[in-house]
């Protein structure tokens, strides 16, 4: 296999997150944000959004996270992602796609770069638009998991590692280095510290991966 993808990038990060849950091993290969790789005539023909994370896996390119995910899931079931309940399966899919949907694509870099030029926005501005969507994500995430009695703390469901485990941390980075407040959030940031700490999150962790330096701080 082969993951085409970006450090920073919170899609890559999931997709690295539910890679290394599944014991899967890939070639790592860099496509730099910051330096605009992905605008490439060339990434265009491997990935048609031009958009990381894209995956070769038995022959065929995967794009999207979570269809690459939902694909690991269904190819490599053990161990599972999802649980087996529909309802439950259901909970599970709604959180991850609070990020994936609702959250992460509002402030993806090429919406942040057109707030910035075209609205002409500092830093200052660009973040606040971040935080309005990250605190609406958030305090819907925050709010499901403290409703959840049967839940185990510091996983979104259930008591081990799902899919909605692996977009909210990944999105939590994100928030993070656009230095939102996520004191309001202890659910999720329990989730983090639990997660964080098993070898699968850690390992897929941006700082981790080879394209990782100082520099490099575009998503
Ligand atoms: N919905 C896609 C989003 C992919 C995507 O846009 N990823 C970001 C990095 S996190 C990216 O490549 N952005 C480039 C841009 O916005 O120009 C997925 O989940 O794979």
């Amino acid at each position: 296999m082969k993951l085409y993808n970006f450090h920073a990038s919170s899609t890559s990060y999931r997709t690295r997150i539910a890679l290394n849950l599944k014991g899967l091993t890939y070639e790592y290969i860099p496509v730099r944000l910051d330096k605009g790789e992905h605008l490439t005539e060339a990434y265009r023909k491997i990935n048609p959004m031009r958009g990381v994370p894209t995956l070769e896996a038995d022959g065929v390119r995967l794009y999207q996270s979570g269809a690459i995910i939902e694909y690991l899931e269904e190819v490599y079931p053990d161990p599972p992602l999802l649980p087996k309940d529909a309802v439950a399966r259901a909970r599970v899919r709604a959180i991850a796609a609070i990020v994936g949907s609702d959250m992460h694509p509002v402030n993806n870099l090429r919406i942040r770069n057109f707030i910035r030029d075209t609205y002409r926005q500092d830093a200052d501005g660009v973040a606040a638009w971040i935080g309005l969507w990250n605190k609406a994500g958030f305090a819907a995430i925050e709010a499901i998991l403290s409703e959840d009695k049967m839940r185990q703390r510091g996983f979104c469901f259930g008591s081990g590692p799902t899919i909605a485990d692996a977009f909210v941390v990944s999105h939590v980075f994100s928030a993070q280095r656009f230095k939102t407040d996520m004191t309001p959030y202890p659910e999720v940031m329990a989730v983090v510290e639990t997660c964080g700490a098993l070898e699968p999150f850690a390992d897929a962790h941006p700082s981790r991966q080879p394209d990782a330096q100082p520099q490099a701080q575009q998503k």
